[in-house]
């Protein structure tokens, strides 16, 4: 076997075989969050995919295309002006290097911490009052779509109260994160079927993830047996939620945490934004009992919030997490 290096320009960063238009997810479930069959679309979409796209969301076009404007020019600086807002860890600004234990992908980002419904006080980045205030608007929007996704979800469920989910994001301390990844187009890999990783396979650690990008592709979903990938067409008036680790515990394993990765486009920049729902760092995660059937048994051990963010960040990007907490 011959086995090729990667060009320069992407040294170290895995590639992955260009998608095409016979890898496109077609299926991907779409929920009308303003109609009565939402609650009933949502759980059937989480369990057969922990993915799906909703429409009619309420969110102004304004109110995306403001931070998205904004986004893109706070990526147009110089590279030693966006440095001056790093690193990424806790929060900030990052270039390539993905978490702390070694992962890279074709990537610049800010992770940004959210509290309450903006961002928070302590983080001091972005610096722009423009780009705050836009980030500001559009967090406070893609947060009440997250908490009506859980109150339907809650709903679908059959959960009572109402907001036994969503309360779990919307408590005083919940753990809310905000991402803005810009994905480069990567020019030098045009032509030759393949493409670089701009963000590696992974689940998300928390409870849901709401994802709205640009007009470019290249967000892939694992289907469910996770030996098929499939490209999510974009759509940019359109918000695609993830079910995250957390959830798939508190429904023990009825939803899936969906497996995601991003491919990069090799002529156009895609930029997203990812809103993390996470619950306060002392919240217990387990199976919800009223989700147990009679005799079931949870799948996991007890765990908090807390003990499985820590252990998530040890992880690298691709790894099992969840396994070290299921009963064996
Ligand atoms: C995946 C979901 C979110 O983007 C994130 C990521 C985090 C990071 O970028 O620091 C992690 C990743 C994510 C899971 C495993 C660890 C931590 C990178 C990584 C290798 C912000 C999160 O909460 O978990």
């Amino acid at each position: 076997m011959v086995v090729l290096a990667n060009p320069p320009v992407v040294d170290q960063i895995p590639l992955l075989r260009s998608p095409g238009p016979r890898d496109s997810f077609a299926a991907v479930p779409v929920v009308d969050l303003s109609s009565p069959g939402a609650a009933r679309a949502i759980v059937d979409a989480c369990e057969r995919f922990g993915f799906f796209k909703v429409v009619n969301h309420g969110v102004a076009a304004g109110t995306m295309d403001r931070a998205e404007t904004e986004a893109v020019k706070f990526f147009a600086q110089t590279q030693a002006d966006k440095d001056r807002a790093g690193p990424a860890y806790p929060f900030g600004y990052g270039s390539k290097r993905i978490g702390i234990n070694g992962d890279m992908g074709w990537l610049e980002y800010l992770l940004l911490a959210v509290d309450s419904a903006s961002l928070s006080d302590a983080c001091t980045v972005p610096a722009a009052a423009a780009f705050r205030a836009a980030l500001n608007e559009y967090i406070a929007a893609v947060r009440k779509v997250a908490v009506r996704v859980l109150e339907a979800m809650a709903d679908g469920l059959g959960l009572a109260p109402a907001d036994a989910l969503s309360a779990m994001v919307t408590e005083q301390g919940s753990d809310q994160v905000f991402r803005v990844n810009h994905y480069p187009p990567c020019p030098a890999l045009q032509g030759l079927g393949c493409s670089a990783t701009g963000f590696g396979e992974h689940t998300d650690p928390q409870l849901i993830s709401v994802l709205r990008s640009n007009g470019t592709s290249g967000l892939q979903i694992a289907l469910r047996d996770g030996a098929q990938w499939v490209s999510v067409p974009s759509d940019r008036d359109a918000f695609f939620v993830n079910v995250g680790d957390s959830l798939q515990v508190l429904t023990n394993g009825r939803f899936r945490s969906v497996k995601h990765r991003v491919v990069t486009n090799s002529l156009k920049s895609r930029v997203s934004f990812i809103y993390f729902g996470g619950p306060p760092l002392a919240q217990r995660i387990a199976p919800l009992p009223e989700l147990l059937g009679e005799g079931e048994e949870s799948l996991y051990r007890e765990f908090t919030w807390a003990e499985y963010k820590k252990a998530a960040y040890k992880t690298r990007l691709g790894d099992n997490r969840l396994a070290q907490f299921e009963k064996k």
